[in-house]
């Protein structure tokens, strides 16, 4: 009796102490110039940009009204690295959870935070978040294991930076004029949306910074000359404390690092900055860089929590990576030959709608790369990376275990020989796979929702490195609802909000008018021929301009 009443009054405690945010914003295009080499149309928040930096506190609730003005562009919101444990429907994913916000449409995000750490916030509406809607997201915590252990908090955002805007450059990358997929190269390299960033520090004090890497491809590399950093959080979960020199973020990747300044200022420059070195194109991808800044390799990180490796899978999701040619000449990106393409309806209220039949992937088509998981089943994601690539890894909904993660060019995951899984594996939301490597993902299934799966290069989603995990279609139909304003947003779009993949309501099975990938190049013809033919067009024009010279 005395313990309930005691349990009774503790949460009315913590009732009292969580207050609700609400958020009135009204996403519009301004104009700015953060590496001050060329002003830009970028899409703000309230007439401002960089959008603001978002700090909470655990068990908050957020009420984000969020306007679209920018007239011309749909938009939406997700929120990295947010279970959403019963709120699927805010994740903010549209074709997956939702409708594109419409220009003239609002939608309202209405969730609780009963997370903790560093997290962002950016737009899920294809290839948009890179023309500067995306932002860091804090959530403090009460318990926050090391408070005391240092002085002041900062955020610091690393990003990429393009001068054209993403409908431009994603028309020149997935096109035939492009058919090797060569991403465009940034222009610059922004900490905290400048170059110009200084921080006053005192002496002797321990300040905590927030890194976010809230870039479209580039991962970058961070250290302080002179001093060393504890890394203490990664991805939203609290480690034990390792030091380093250096740290690989890799795009949507966050870290928490401890960082005490020196006591003999003498020789000291009062002015900290932070270098950012950007793994500059494409052609010239991390590997080497690798062993040159020898960061410190994120698989051996233990979460302060203890939690143990889950007990054997019951369900293995196995994604080969390609990246090759389709019919139009253009470079698409593959798992087990498919590439994402956006359903009629969103997955969401595709398993709302189809009743029993909700537990048959076929339901979701066959270009959303449907996985469908059992209510608490432990699910292995086994990724094989035949691409030369490096790829960071996102899964919207967990944060999982990393349980194996080979070397450059080991190949294909082989389930009967590989090293032993560590008994503490580091847990994160966003990871990155080697090139011609392979990594193991474990996780349980007990959040029932949509949650996509996909590389976070901005480019390689779009040409549609992503699949679809349907977790607990059942539980999903029981537990949860869909707000009225989620439908009006659908409404202002033209969206569907029932039927299959294809927008039958009908019959479930029949996914006539599915939207389908690109077709494959006809038959006798190779990306080869392709890449060939481009070239000796390229070579009659220079051959052309030449005699006109
Ligand atoms: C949003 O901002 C634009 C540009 O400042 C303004 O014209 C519009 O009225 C605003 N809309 C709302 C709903 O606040
Ligand atoms: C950064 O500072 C330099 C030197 O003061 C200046 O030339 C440059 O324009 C500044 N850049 C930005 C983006 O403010
Ligand atoms: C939308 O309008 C903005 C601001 O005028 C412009 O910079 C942008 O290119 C337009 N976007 C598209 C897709 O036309
Ligand atoms: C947000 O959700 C809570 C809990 O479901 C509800 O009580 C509240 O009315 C919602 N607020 C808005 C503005 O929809
Ligand atoms: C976030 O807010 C908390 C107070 O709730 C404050 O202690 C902390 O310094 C803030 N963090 C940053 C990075 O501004
Ligand atoms: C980075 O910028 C955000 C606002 O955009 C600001 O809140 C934060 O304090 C800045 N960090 C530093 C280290 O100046
Ligand atoms: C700085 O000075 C304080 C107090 O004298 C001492 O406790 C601390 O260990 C010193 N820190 C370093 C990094 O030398
Ligand atoms: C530190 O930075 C401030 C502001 O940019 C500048 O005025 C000052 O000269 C710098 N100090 C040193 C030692 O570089
Ligand atoms: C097992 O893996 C190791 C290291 O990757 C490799 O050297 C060895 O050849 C493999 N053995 C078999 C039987 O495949
Ligand atoms: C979601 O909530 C349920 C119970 O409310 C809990 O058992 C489960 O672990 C949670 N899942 C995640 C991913 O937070
Ligand atoms: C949107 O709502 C209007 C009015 O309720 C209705 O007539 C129309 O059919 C709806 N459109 C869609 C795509 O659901
Ligand atoms: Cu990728």
């Amino acid at each position: 009796m005395l313990l309930h009443v005691l349990l009774a009054s503790a949460f009315h405690l913590l009732a009292v102490s969580a207050a609700t945010i609400n958020l009135d914003w009204n996403i519009t295009w301004v104009l700015a110039n953060p590496d001050g080499l060329q002003e830009r149309p970028v899409i703000g928040i309230n007439g401002q940009w960089p959008p603001p930096v978002l700090n909470f506190t655990k068990d908050d609730r957020i009420v984000a009204n969020v306007y679209n003005g920018l007239g011309n562009e749909s938009t939406s919101i997700h929120w990295h690295g947010m279970y959403q444990n019963g709120t699927n429907y805010m994740d903010g994913a549209p074709g997956v959870t939702q409708c594109q916000i419409a220009p003239g449409a609002t939608m309202i995000y209405n969730f609780t935070l009963d997370q903790t750490g560093t997290y962002w916030y950016h737009s899920h509406t294809r290839g948009q978040y890179p023309d500067g809607l995306r932002q860091a997201l804090l959530i403090e915590d009460p318990m926050n294991p090391y408070a005391g252990q240092y002085d002041v908090s900062h955020v610091i955002t690393l990003s990429d930076w393009y001068h054209e805007q993403m409908p431009t450059l994603l028309g020149r990358f997935l096109a035939k004029t492009n058919p090797t997929g060569a991403e465009p190269v940034p222009k610059a390299a922004l900490m905290n949306d400048t170059q110009n960033l200084t921080l006053s520090v005192e002496s002797g004090k321990t300040y905590l910074f927030h890194l976010v890497n809230i870039g479209a491809f580039a991962t970058q590399y961070f250290w302080i000359e002179d001093h060393t950093m504890k890394i203490v959080e990664v991805d939203g979960i609290w480690t034990e404390a390792v030091e380093t020199s250096i740290i690989q973020i890799s795009s949507a990747q966050r870290y928490s690092v401890l960082v005490t300044m020196k006591n003999d200022t003498t020789s000291l420059n009062p002015n900290v900055t932070g270098w950012l070195v950007y793994n500059k194109a494409a052609e010239n991808p991390a590997p080497t860089d690798l062993t040159k800044f020898n960061p410190y390799d994120d698989f051996n990180l233990l979460p302060m929590d203890g939690l143990g490796i889950f007990p054997d899978a019951d369900y293995t999701v196995t994604l080969d990576l390609t990246m090759n040619n389709l019919g139009d000449g253009a470079n698409y990106a593959f798992f087990n030959g498919i590439s994402y393409t956006t359903p009629v309806v969103p997955t969401l209220y595709s398993v709302l709608s189809s009743g029993v039949g909700a537990s048959n992937p076929l339901v979701y088509g066959t270009y959303t790369n449907p996985h469908v998981l059992n209510k608490d089943s432990i699910v292995d994601i086994v990724l094989n990376n035949d691409d030369k690539g490096k790829h960071p890894f996102h899964l919207h909904g967990h944060a999982f275990q990393v349980i194996y993660r080979s070397d450059q060019d080991a190949g294909h995951f082989d389930p009967g020989n590989h090293s032993a899984y560590p008994n503490t594996p580091m847990r994160r939301d966003t990871v990155a796979i080697r090139p011609g490597g392979n990594f193991v993902l474990r996780f349980k299934a007990d959040n029932p929702g949509i949650w996509l799966f996909h590389c976070h290069i901005q480019w390689h989603m779009d040409a549609g490195l992503a699949a679809t995990m349907i977790e607990a279609p059942f539980d999903i139909q029981k537990k949860l609802s869909i707000p009225e304003n989620h439908y009006q947003v659908c409404n202002a779009s033209g969206t569907q909000i029932s039927g299959n993949a294809a927008g039958n309501k009908e019959n479930f099975l029949d996914l006539t008018g599915e939207p389908e990938q690109v077709a494959n190049l006809p038959k006798g013809f190779t990306a080869r021929g392709i890449v060939a033919l481009v070239f000796s067009c390229l070579a009659a024009i220079v051959g052309l301009v030449s005699i006109f010279w």
